[in-house]
């Protein structure tokens, strides 16, 4: 490829990348010890939709949002979804919440009571009721089920429940639905989880069938985890579904992805790149699952997208015949150049001329603060309601 080919395949690629965003990163979050309340929040999910269609406005790429049910539970689903086309926009993923319920203290569908895990699964098929209302193609699953004590309940029969749950659910699907497992290590439950890493979420998709796949959400691992030996494994097994990104210090943080460290995403990106897997048709859906505590929601969503289009635009122009040529040569400090030569170069003139190319404006944050979109929310929306955790 010419230079001038590589550039244009690399700004096409990066018109054609989408980013899906959570409702849930438009309202009041906040931690165990306090929500900050920002002015101007969504009072409800239609408010959250149009947040997240401001931001596909000023960015391009970002034209789905996901859902999380109870907490964008409405009368009338088709209505949100005519709201979001109305909007520029479509409903994305819908995520499951079986972990807010007093019932759940002890589990959701691993828990020992069938009353509680038939009420657990009730819910999941709700979901999928919703996802036909709403034309969504993802159903999202992440348990908080697990334990904290040694012998508090039996590893295995866990298992068997929580495959029994995965099974029905599975198979109400529609032939075009997914089912996104997520795994996490811990958190909130201390000493065992049961889906704790990506092991035990492929060992289940695995049993249940192609549809079945695996979501990454980039803050459920332990400190020092090589991510993207994991993209890269997922992929080889054709079983990696989704991403949900975010940035961590510690534990879930869940901050803008790409804060902490921009070089694991770009890692990240380039074994997706490599594996040709950022075409739509590959089938893996980018979403962002973050938390803006401290602060302001909208830009924070607008940065982190662009975060997302940096590590990829960097991983896009990685050149890949040197690369190969160099492992083929075994050439240690040439391969390793050849990754960091791409990391270091500065993307965002390429970026800002992609936006000018699509009819936007090149710095999105610049254009949304003079947009006067905030003074509007600010003014219409007196009373913001919480994200869906602690109020
Ligand atoms: C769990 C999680 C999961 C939930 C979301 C709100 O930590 O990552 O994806 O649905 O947070
Ligand atoms: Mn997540
Ligand atoms: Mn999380």
């Amino acid at each position: 490829m010419t230079d001038l080919a590589a550039q244009s395949h690399v700004l096409s690629t990066l018109r054609g990348q989408r980013i899906e965003t959570a409702s849930w990163a438009y309202g009041n979050s906040g931690t165990r010890f306090k929500v900050f309340a920002q002015q101007g929040v969504p009072r409800d999910p239609y408010e959250k939709i149009a947040d997240a269609a401001t931001v596909h406005r000023f960015t391009g790429v970002a034209p789905t949002v996901a859902l999380h049910i109870p907490w964008d539970k409405v009368a009338d689903y088709p209505d949100l979804a005519r709201h979001a086309a109305d909007l520029g926009i479509a409903l994305g993923t819908i995520n499951a919440n079986v972990f807010q319920d007093d019932d759940y203290k002890l589990g959701s569908v691993t828990n020992a009571d069938p009353a509680v895990r038939r009420k657990a699964i009730g819910h999941l098929l709700e979901c999928v009721d919703i996802m036909d209302a709403t034309g969504s193609r993802d159903l999202k699953l992440w348990f908080s089920d697990g334990t904290n004590y040694p012998g508090q309940d039996d590893v295995r029969t866990r298992q068997d429940r929580l495959a029994a749950a995965l099974r029905e659910t599975y198979d109400r699907l529609g032939p075009d639905q997914r089912m996104l497992l997520e795994y996490k290590l811990f958190e909130p439950a201390f000493y065992m989880t049961d889906v704790p890493d990506w092991g035990t979420a492929y060992l289940h998709c695995t049993q249940l069938g192609e549809r079945a796949q695996v979501v990454i959400d980039t803050g459920h691992h332990a400190p020092g985890t090589n991510i993207e030996f994991i993209v890269a494994m997922l992929l080889r097994a054709g079983r990696l579904g989704g991403f949900d990104f975010n940035s961590r210090f510690y534990a879930d943080d869940d901050l803008m992805v790409g804060s902490a460290d921009p070089f694991q995403l770009f890692r990240i990106m380039h074994e997706i790149v490599l594996a040709g897997a950022l075409e739509q048709s590959a089938g893996i859906a980018y979403m962002l699952d973050q938390c803006h505590n401290i602060e302001p929601k909208i830009p924070a969503v607008i940065r982190s997208v662009m975060n997302v289009q940096e590590a990829t635009a960097k991983a896009l122009l990685v050149d890949h015949a040197a690369l190969a040529a160099a492992q083929q040569a075994g050439d240690v400090l040439e391969a390793n150049a050849a990754l960091m030569d791409a990391y270091h170069t500065d993307v965002r003139p390429m970026l800002r001329e992609l936006r000018e190319d699509m009819g936007l404006d090149p710095d999105p944050i610049a254009a949304y603060k003079r947009s006067g979109y905030f003074e509007k929310i600010r003014d219409e929306r007196a009373q913001g309601q919480a994200a869906g955790w602690g109020a």
